[in-house]
């Protein structure tokens, strides 16, 4: 069987959700779900990040000890995926028994291989960030502070620590990224990492003794693994790592796709594959950087106050109607600025006069003008088999966007079809065909219900309630929703009664005030 593994990151637990982390476990979850109706086994990861300075510092300003505020922000995160729709399939947490066992395997095996050596770091560090810097890296704040490029303040820190040889690997992971030209996408990222390690690496500190919130380095009293050594290697702890003869491990190493935002590329596509070439282990095939959303037009930051607060979208605007605009609105990869106007209208032309209109108007003849029965097939003229050969060719142009996880060319692709049939009904005017050719009109009913057999399965991804809705008006059986029913031979068989047709997709009316 066909296997796909794909993995959001895993969030700090030092703040609340946010509509960055909806995003990212929202482009994994389409990405699952197609994959699942595309026939393939499907591994789909998420969890969370609780070691590390950062977190260790929101708990001592929450007063409370840092288990007890990870169990609690933990789950805060594991809401988010419920009430997001997120169909993950395990949900890791580093503070678990499984994952210190697979770190310190990890790191015994690199120490074996004579990958790590004890040092003192003496450097920048910056905490938000959770990343070390070179002097070189950054700039001067107020107050003379050390500024990283991603704009957190660095501190110095000198530190007994262990080190692993990085800057040994920088030729390897060149010929890695030659040989893998689609290891880091969008392209333009890849060029980013790669002149990053042409300008030659420094050896990378692993270790941290000035804190004790981490995984214990075994042997090694004083230290705790660095937080980003920890971190990435949930990857394999969740497929039973150390033991890698487990199922788990053989059926979905290595991993097809490791989400990310562009902020955490440098670990994802150099430390890591780093870490892994040196433990003898294989790298993933791919590292995906999306964008970041601005909220109307500002940088969205605690400070400013325009943090935006996933709940409140889906509370506002629906489940189905976020995840297709969070797909559908930006180029994926890109930076997005997110605008309650662009949301309306989305909804608005998109979602109800689009997908919502076609679906009512002709389930809506269908009910009054067919008998509530799926409609019966005539022969098909020029006119239907293009609509139908343009619905039946989507999953070949939709599975190939969906391989460089461009879903909004994906929906594109959904829509230009959507738009093909609105056109098909203006012209073939089934309600003027009432009067002339009762014949005619049916086939045309039909032709535009079997069309939308093949939408609602393909939207099934991206809107999976609404997506079903759709389904269940058409009166698809559950066992047919999935790509592998999406041919002729599975068309909807004339004579099957429908339930009354039920608006999608309404019309959002902004509230008065
Ligand atoms: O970095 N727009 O966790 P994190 C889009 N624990 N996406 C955004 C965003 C925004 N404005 N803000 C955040 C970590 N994100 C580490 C990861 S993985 C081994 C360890 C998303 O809680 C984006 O995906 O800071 C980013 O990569 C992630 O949230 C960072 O989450």
């Amino acid at each position: 069987m066909k296997t796909y593994y794909v993995t959001t990151p895993i969030y700090y637990v030092n703040d609340v959700p946010h509509i960055g982390h909806a995003y990212t476990s929202l482009s994994c979850d389409v990405l699952a779900r197609f994959k699942r109706l595309d026939g393939y086994d499907v591994m789909f990861l998420s969890g969370t990040d609780e070691h590390g300075q950062k977190v260790a510092k929101s708990a001592a300003s929450a007063g409370v000890d840092p288990q007890t505020f990870t169990d609690g922000v933990s789950e805060n995160f594991r809401g988010l995926l419920d009430t997001l729709n997120i169909s993950n399939d395990d949900f890791i947490r580093t503070t678990e028994e499984r994952h210190i066992k697979s770190c310190q395997a990890l790191w015994n095996d690199l120490l074996k291989r004579g990958e790590l050596y004890l040092g003192k770091y003496a450097g920048w560090y910056a905490v938000r960030d959770e990343a070390y810097y070179g002097e070189d890296e950054l700039t001067e704040g107020t107050g003379g502070k050390k500024i990283a490029p991603s704009g957190a303040e660095c501190e110095w820190v000198e530190e007994p620590s262990y080190f692993f040889k990085l800057s040994a690997w920088g030729d390897r992971l060149l010929k890695f990224y030659d040989e893998n030209p689609d290891f880091i996408l969008p392209h333009t990222r890849r060029n980013e990492v790669i002149s990053f390690v042409k300008s030659g690496m420094r050896d990378l500190s692993v270790s941290r003794t000035a804190i004790t919130w981490g995984v214990p380095v075994p042997n090694e009293p004083k230290h705790v693994m660095y937080v980003w050594l920890d971190a990435l290697t949930n990857y394999i702890t969740a497929l039973g790592y150390p033991d890698t003869q487990a199922e788990k491990y053989k059926k979905h190493w290595p991993a097809n796709v490791h989400m990310v935002g562009k902020d955490i590329l440098r670990f994802h596509a150099v430390y890591w594959p780093a870490f892994l070439m040196a433990a003898g282990l294989e790298s993933p095939k791919r590292v995906f950087a999306h964008g970041w959303w601005t909220n109307e037009g500002q940088k969205i930051s605690k400070s400013l106050g325009n943090v935006i607060d996933p709940y409140e979208l889906l509370q506002t605007y629906g489940l189905d109607q976020t995840r297709y605009f969070l797909m559908r609105e930006v180029p994926f990869g890109n930076d997005g600025d997110f605008s309650r106007s662009a949301m309306i209208r989305r909804i608005n032309s998109d979602l109800a006069n689009g997908i919502g209109n076609l679906a009512q108007r002709s389930l809506s003849q269908i009910a009054k003008n067919c008998g509530g029965v799926v409609p019966k097939r005539g022969a098909f003229t020029e006119a239907d088999q293009n609509l139908l050969g343009s619905a039946q060719g989507l999953l070949a142009s939709v599975r190939q966007e969906m391989d460089v996880q461009a879903f909004h060319k994906a929906l594109d692709r959904l829509w230009a079809v959507i738009a093909q049939a609105d056109r098909y009904v203006d012209e073939q005017a089934p309600w003027a065909l009432k009067k002339t050719d009762i014949a005619r009109m049916e086939t045309v009913l039909y032709v535009l219900a079997e069309t939308l057999r093949y939408l609602g399965v393909l939207l099934l991804p991206f809107m999976p309630d609404s997506a079903n809705a759709l389904l269940d008006q058409l009166a698809v059986p559950a066992a047919e929703r999935n790509f592998a029913y999406l041919t002729e031979k599975y068309a909807l068989k004339s004579g099957t009664p429908l339930s009354a047709p039920q608006g999608i997709f309404p019309r959002y009316v902004e509230p008065v005030a």
